[in-house]
């Protein structure tokens, strides 16, 4: 089989959404660690701005083919890969798990990534606290509408959508991470809680986390 390397940074959530579909798919791979923070971010070097010109992680290498945006990436491994499905039997399924994934990784994600971040830091001079404000206003917004998505729809199960994993469970649970990060609890979203804990419990979610990759601190 062609050899899989995934351009990744630890703390990376979009790059936490392929590890966890390729380790439910149950594939092996090589971790290029990409440092998104030190000397200005790697993400902008020469070198790597010609295998993503969007300065991007991640970026997965499959043979001689260059794979980019996480959810694309997802699609592809559960094409070449079926089994387990990221996807559920039906096209009203299919449907619901993609809106789902969509909310966070269209929604919700781009308004918190670090080069907006960045952005208020440096070119308009925004305090911590109120990037701080920004960010858990966006998790918020989109967690409340994900919560009220799950909440009795029949479709719901152990998981996102039934009860097996799904490309939205794969979106949800870095960005779940990512609202810890900046101090948020699930208190007002037990069903987020739910899917957070059964997901957490799954060993293809273990692995994935970013306290398990290879770039992450020693601590
Ligand atoms: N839509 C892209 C988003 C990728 C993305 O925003 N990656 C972040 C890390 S989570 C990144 O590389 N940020 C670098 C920067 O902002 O400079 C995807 O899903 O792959």
């Amino acid at each position: 089989m062609d050899r899989l390397r995934l351009y990744s940074y630890w703390r990376s959530s979009a790059a936490y959404r392929v590890r966890i579909g390729l380790n439910l798919k149950g594939l092996v791979y090589e971790t290029v660690p990409v440092h998104l923070v030190r000397d200005g971010g790697e993400q902008h070097s020469d070198a790597f701005r010609e295998t993503n010109p969007q300065q991007l992680v991640p970026v997965l290498e499959h043979g001689q083919r260059m794979l980019r945006q996480s959810v694309a990436i997802l699609e592809y491994l559960d094409e070449m890969w079926p089994q387990p499905s990221l996807l559920p039997a039906t096209a009203r399924d299919r449907e619901r798990v993609r809106a789902l994934a969509h909310l966070i990784a269209c929604d919700v994600h781009p308004l918190n990534n670090l080069r907006v971040l960045q952005f208020f830091e440096r070119d308009w001079n925004v305090p911590q606290a109120e990037r701080d404000v920004w960010v858990r206003h966006w998790i918020d917004e989109g967690f409340a509408a994900f919560e009220a998505l799950l909440l009795n729809h029949p479709s719901t199960g152990d998981f996102c959508d039934g009860d097996t994993p799904t490309l939205a469970d794969c979106c949800l649970i870095p960005q779940v991470y990512n609202a810890r990060r900046f101090g948020m609890t699930l208190e007002q979203y037990p069903n987020i809680a739910r899917v957070e804990a059964a997901c957490l419990a799954h060993p293809a979610f273990d692995a994935a986390r970013p306290e398990m990759q290879p770039d992450a601190p020693k601590s």
